[in-house]
């Protein structure tokens, strides 16, 4: 058991045998909702019938390969005005959707297999990669809490997962992502430059990756 750098919550990665480790705090659980993608699926499509996939545009004014939406009491929020959390979808006015009862299960779940307490995700950011969409090489640093872990979750179509290191231009490492994969990071991992190179599949098939994301952000 490690004490991480923010002194709130202890990694123990080691002692749970399905997972891989990434770098100190941060663990790939492969297959940890393989038994749980039908009723997670099914969940996604009910957030995006209330609040709709849309492309952000960059604080630079380039509109976002990756399609995204929210749930949870604060949502992700890209445009000309920057990067931001709000409490509501600046499409519809409303408050984002209820993050489902599945959702918070599976992210408390995954973050105690590897050692975080209390894990309590305020935010839950949905991304729907078609075949040609990229996330290019970023930290995830919007969120007030830095000492509290992201939970990802993969469904849909295989990803090609890039992991850097604390400077952009460190070494990455590509990591294949199966659906039903769950990344834990957190502590001295927490600032970690990540993206997404590619999306696996072919141009015929009508196929998708969703990507779900429940940080702590306020
Ligand atoms: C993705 N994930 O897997 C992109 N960010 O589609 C992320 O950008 C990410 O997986 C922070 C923590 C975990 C992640
Ligand atoms: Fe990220």
């Amino acid at each position: 058991m490690t004490l991480d750098l923010f002194g709130n919550h202890t990694t123990d990665d080691i002692a749970n045998p399905h997972a891989d480790t990434l770098g100190p705090g941060a663990s790939v659980l492969r297959g940890f909702a393989r038994s749980r993608l039908a009723v997670l699926q099914a969940d996604i499509d009910a957030v995006i019938a209330q609040a709709p996939l849309r492309h952000w545009l960059t604080p630079g004014g380039k509109r976002m390969s990756v399609a995204m939406t929210n749930c949870g009491e604060v949502g992700w929020i890209s445009d000309r005005m920057g990067y931001r959390y709000g409490t509501h979808d600046p499409l519809s006015k409303q408050p984002w959707p209820a993050m489902p009862a599945s959702f918070v299960a599976l992210a408390r779940e995954a973050s105690e297999a590897v050692g975080y307490r209390n894990f309590a995700p305020d935010a839950c950011l949905i991304n729907r990669y078609t075949l040609d969409a990229r996330l290019t090489l970023h930290q995830d640093r919007d969120e007030r809490e830095l000492g509290a872990p992201i939970v990802s979750v993969s469904l849909g179509l295989p990803a090609t997962f890039l992991w850097g290191g604390l400077q952009r231009g460190d070494r990455t490492r590509r990591v294949r992502l199966e659906p039903g994969d769950v990344v834990v990071w957190g502590g001295p991992s927490r600032l970690v430059y990540h993206g997404i190179a590619s999306v696996e599949g072919s141009f015929d098939a009508q196929a998708v990756r969703y990507n779900l994301t429940f940080r702590q952000a306020r």
